[in-house]
């Protein structure tokens, strides 16, 4: 694949409470930053995505009483999985891991901002409803191909895919570029749910 100007490289937040050491980390999370650097230079479009929570967000644990971290409770949405704290606006955690190129970027879109509510999804929250307005901004720019990396594979890489497939664009994930959680065998089964949804996969060597 060589990208052009309808191709866009869409960055899942790369933040420093998902590496290892961090609030929520994802094993091996550090490793996606020198691939998701690379394959920035080769894209026009670059948009990066910041999980951004406030402080009683409904996806933390210690704000469900009684609840302990990888849970699953029944909100008015559906079921949500319950994680420690993580990516609280403005706190060192939710910002950018050390060393990711930012200077690519036209657009950072946060998401996960209503206490009440998540979002996985860089375009839809867990509502189903709320917009995040990025296949908007997309659209504005003429995208057409949407290219994902970052973290963490089985859950916000997962959701963005699908609902980038669902907004229409043609969509692929640099496999080298994202690493998961795994939760319950949750990676194989988010390689399994894109694939059946049209996204295709690639390896970052491919990109050029
Ligand atoms: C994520 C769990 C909670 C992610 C964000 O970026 O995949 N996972 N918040
Ligand atoms: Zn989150």
């Amino acid at each position: 694949m060589t990208p052009g100007p309808a191709d866009l490289l869409l960055v899942i937040d790369v933040q420093v409470d998902f590496l290892p050491g961090g609030a929520l980390p994802v094993p091996d999370g550090d490793a996606v930053v020198e691939p998701v650097n690379a394959l920035q230079y080769r894209f026009r479009h670059v948009v990066l995505m910041q999980d951004w929570h406030p402080a009683d967000h409904v996806s933390f644990a210690d704000t469900h009483p009684g609840r302990a971290p990888f849970e699953t409770v029944a909100l008015p949405y559906g079921p949500q999985v319950l994680w420690p704290r993580h990516c609280v606006q403005g706190s060192p955690g939710a910002g950018f891991a050390p060393g990711l190129a930012t200077d690519r970027a036209s657009l950072v879109v946060r998401k996960g901002l209503d206490p009440r509510v998540d979002s996985y999804s860089a375009f839809l929250e867990a509502d189903r409803t709320t917009r995040t307005g990025l296949a908007g901004a997309l659209a504005e720019r003429g995208i057409t191909r949407v290219v994902l990396c970052g973290l963490a594979t089985d859950f916000c890489v997962l959701w963005s895919a699908l609902d980038a497939r669902a907004a229409g664009f043609d969509v692929w994930v640099a496999a080298d570029a994202v690493r998961g959680i795994d939760l319950n065998g949750s990676v194989a089964d988010a390689w399994s749910r894109m694939e059946a949804a049209g996204v295709r996969r690639i390896e970052s060597a491919a990109i050029a």
